[in-house]
């Protein structure tokens, strides 16, 4: 059985856009709906959503039969953390806070088979139990389809962005926005003009190394200017602020029609 790929490496290799969105309800039919909506990944949470190894099994083949690819914010780069989303089949691991390229080089590590890293064998569900065929061929295919992500969300990882990029094996860097302004002192400010400056540094270290660069905006029209400024890979928004805008959009209009009423 062929692995399942939805080609974020590819496209972005082809100087594409990919777009995602947070999954941070721990619900499968929010997976099941980014994939239909047409995003090309759900970026399922665990470092602040619900949902650990068993749940996000369910997320990720929610994923995989509509379309999108399931990548898993995983809450820390250890080894183990690393391994088990990945066994359970995601399509690649998000890494909260890298500040230093140790632990950078220590989750490739973790997330890539030998020769690249050393994660750890075993049949799982990223190999279709064992069905995957031929076997010896899984290890490259995952490696080749898999993706590492690293995030640049403090400015203690500044002096060491240059190394950080470098490391091998890492695809994108990331920055998250939130807590990248937390670390600033500036709570919340996070318009692309609060942090330009790390936008600008972020973005000419990855193209200098061969990364491409990822951001989160909840704004669709911040999303399509960092788009234009070179990022590749932008999570726009969460499930969550999906469904919460559309419910406030609906009382709203509705207090509205009783008070107008
Ligand atoms: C942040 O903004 O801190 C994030 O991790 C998500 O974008
Ligand atoms: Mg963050």
């Amino acid at each position: 059985m062929a692995m399942i790929d939805y080609k974020l490496k590819k496209k972005m290799a082809e100087q594409q856009v990919v777009y995602g969105i947070f999954i941070n309800s721990g619900s499968s039919i929010a997976c099941e709906a980014a994939g239909l909506s047409g995003f090309d990944f759900a970026l399922i949470d665990s470092e602040h959503g619900p949902t650990d190894v068993i749940e996000n099994r369910e997320l990720i083949t929610a994923c995989e039969i509509r379309g999108t690819a399931p990548i898993v914010r995983v809450k820390n780069g250890g080894y183990d953390t690393i391994l088990k989303m990945l066994d359970v089949g995601a399509h690649g691991v998000m890494v909260p806070q890298v500040n230093d390229p140790d632990y950078a080089k220590q989750i490739v590590n973790a997330a890539l088979y030998s020769p690249e890293g050393n994660r750890g064998i075993a049949t799982t569900r990223s190999s279709d139990y064992g069905f995957y065929s031929p076997m010896s061929e899984f290890y490259q295919a995952a490696n080749e389809r898999n993706l590492v992500i690293v995030q640049c969300e403090n400015i203690k990882a500044l002096p060491y962005l240059d190394e950080i990029c470098s490391v091998q094996g890492i695809d994108v860097v990331f920055i998250g926005p939130y807590d990248l302004s937390s670390s600033m002192g500036k709570l919340g400010h996070v318009a692309p003009g609060e942090i330009r400056e790390i936008i600008d540094r972020v973005l000419a270290c990855c193209k200098e190394h061969g990364k491409y660069a990822g951001i989160f905006t909840k704004d669709v029209n911040e999303a399509k200017q960092y788009a234009n400024m070179g990022f590749q890979f932008i999570i726009v928004g969460t499930d969550i602020s999906c469904m919460a805008n559309g419910m406030k959009n609906i009382a709203g209009a509705l207090r509205g029609v009783i008070l107008n009423g």
